[in-house]
C-alpha cells in the first residue's frame, strides 16, 4: 500500500471508528472571577502601561457601546453592533499584536481599532457617514478601515476577510524568504490577525484560508470569536465536533482554545502565536470562548431565540475581571475609575454632536477614488443620477439642494 503525502500509517487490524468528538481541547483560563490568578496557572509578562492602556479601552468601548446602541434607537444613526461580553478577547489579543501587524477583522472588533488609535471622532464621523469618514460615506455604521492603523476596512459578506489573510500574510513572510534555499532567512517583521466568529467558520471562505495558510505557511493568526450564535442560530446548530478549534488541528496548524472573557489569557495566548508566527512562519488558530450577551445588532432582537435563563448563565464581565486584577496589582484607583467613566460618557456625547452636524460627503465623492479619471460610463451614470434627484428633489432632501 502507497503512503499518501501527511499521513501516518498506524495499521490496526480491528474495524474502528474515530469517534467525532475524540479530540476535546482544554481552553486556557488564568484569571479567576474575583480577579485573582487560578491556582497553577502564571499570569503572562504584560506591563503596567500596556495593561491599562488595554483596560482603558474597554472601558471606552463598552461606554461606545452603549452610547452608541442609544443613539440608533433614538434614529440618529441606521444601525450598530455592541461588543458586550467580547470585550476582552477583542482587546487582549489587539493588545499582544505590534502597530504594524495587518487586521482583517469581521466587524465586532471596534475594540482592536481603538486600541491601535482610531479616535472618538473618527468612530463618529464613519458611523454618521459624513465628509470626514475616511470611508467618504460609503459604508453602513460600524464597517471601518484605517490604512495608517493597518486595519483593513470591513466589508459584510462574511468570511471573506479569510482567504485575503491568508494572502496579505504570505506576502508578508515572502520577502523574508532566501531566493536560492527557499527557506525563511530571517524573522518576518510583522503578521496578520483575521477576527471571525464561529458563524463566519461556517463559510467555504473559513476552510480554503486556513487551508491555504496550513499548506503555504502564512504567519496569521486566525482568531475565531465563538460566541455561541450566528445571529440566531445557536453554535450546536452550526457544526457538530469540538467547536472551530479541532479544524485548526484538522488542518495541521498549531491551535489553542481560550476563554475570552480571561483578558490574561488571551495575551498570553495571541503574545506566543506571534511568537511563533514571527519566528517561523506558521500559522496559529485561536478560539475564544466568549458569550455574546447582547444582540446580534440593532436589527435583531435575541428574545425571539434565547431564554432569559439561558442569558443568566452567561453574564460574566470580562472588563469587571479584569478590572479586579488590576486593583490587586495596584494599578487601578476605584474612585478614579467611577470619574472617568463619567467623563468619557461626557466625551462621547460631545463628539456624537459634532459628527451629527458635519455635512455629508459631496455627491460627487461617489465616483472618485476608484479611477484616476472616472471612465465615461460612471460619468454617465453620475449624470444620470444627478437628473434624477433634480426630478424628485423631495425624495432625496440631504443631497438635493447641495447639486449644481
Ligand atoms: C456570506 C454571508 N452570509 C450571510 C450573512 C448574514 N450574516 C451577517 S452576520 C451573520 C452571523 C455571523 O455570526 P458569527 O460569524 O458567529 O459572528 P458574530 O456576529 O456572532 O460575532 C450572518 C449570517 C452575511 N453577512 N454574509
Amino acid at each position: 500500500m502507497s503512503n499518501p503525502n501527511n499521513v501516518s500509517l498506524n495499521i490496526n487490524h480491528k474495524l474502528e471508528f474515530i469517534d467525532g468528538n475524540a479530540l476535546t481541547i482544554p481552553t486556557l483560563s488564568i484569571l479567576t472571577e474575583d480577579g485573582e490568578i487560578h491556582t497553577g496557572a502564571t499570569a503572562p509578562d504584560i506591563s503596567k502601561h500596556t495593561a491599562i492602556k488595554l483596560y482603558e479601552t474597554m472601558r471606552f468601548i463598552r461606554l461606545l457601546d452603549e452610547r452608541m446602541q442609544g443613539a440608533q434607537r433614538q434614529g440618529r444613526i441606521s444601525f450598530y453592533m455592541q461588543c458586550l461580553g467580547e470585550e476582552a478577547a477583542v482587546t487582549a489579543s489587539a493588545a499582544a499584536l505590534d502597530q504594524n501587524d495587518m487586521i482583517m477583522a469581521q466587524y465586532r472588533e471596534q475594540a482592536a481599532l481603538h486600541y491601535r488609535g482610531f479616535t472618538l471622532d473618527q468612530f463618529m464621523n464613519q458611523m454618521f457617514s459624513n465628509e470626514l469618514d475616511l470611508g467618504k460615506g460609503r459604508q453602513m455604521p460600524i464597517h471601518y478601515g484605517s490604512k495608517a492603523l493597518n486595519y483593513m476596512t470591513i466589508s459584510s459578506p462574511l468570511g471573506t476577510q479569510i482567504p485575503q489573510a491568508t494572502g496579505y500574510a504570505y506576502g508578508q513572510k515572502i520577502k523574508h524568504i532566501d531566493a536560492k534555499t527557499g527557506e525563511l532567512a530571517s524573522t518576518i517583521d510583522n503578521i496578520t490577525i483575521c477576527y471571525f466568529g464561529e458563524g463566519a467558520a461556517s463559510e467555504g471562505d473559513f476552510h480554503a484560508g486556513v487551508n491555504m495558510a496550513a499548506v503555504h505557511q502564512a504567519p496569521v493568526i486566525f482568531f475565531a470569536r465563538n460566541n455561541g450564535y450566528a445571529i440566531s442560530t445557536p453554535a450546536d446548530e452550526q457544526f457538530k465536533g469540538d467547536g472551530i478549534a479541532s479544524r485548526g488541528v484538522g488542518y495541521g496548524i498549531k491551535t489553542i482554545r481560550v476563554d475570552g472573557t480571561d483578558a490574561l489569557a488571551v495575551y498570553a495566548a495571541t503574545k506566543k502565536a506571534r511568537e511563533i508566527a514571527v519566528s517561523t512562519g506558521e500559522p496559529i488558530l485561536i478560539e475564544s470562548i466568549a458569550y455574546r450577551l447582547g444582540a446580534h445588532s440593532t436589527s435583531d432582537d435575541p428574545s425571539g431565540y434565547r431564554s432569559k435563563d439561558e442569558e443568566a448563565n452567561h453574564q460574566v464581565c470580562p472588563i469587571d475581571k479584569f478590572r479586579k486584577w488590576l486593583i490587586k496589582q495596584d494599578w487601578l484607583n476605584e474612585a478614579d475609575d467611577v470619574k472617568a467613566k463619567e467623563s468619557i460618557r461626557e466625551e462621547i456625547l460631545a463628539a456624537l454632536k459634532r459628527a451629527e452636524v458635519v455635512a455629508k460627503p459631496a455627491l460627487e465623492e461617489l465616483i472618485s477614488d476608484v479611477y484616476d479619471t472616472p471612465i465615461p460610463s460612471l460619468q454617465r451614470q453620475y449624470e444620470q443620477l444627478k437628473a434624477h434627484i433634480k426630478l424628485h428633489p423631495d425624495a432625496y432632501p440631504v443631497t438635493a439642494g447641495r447639486i449644481k
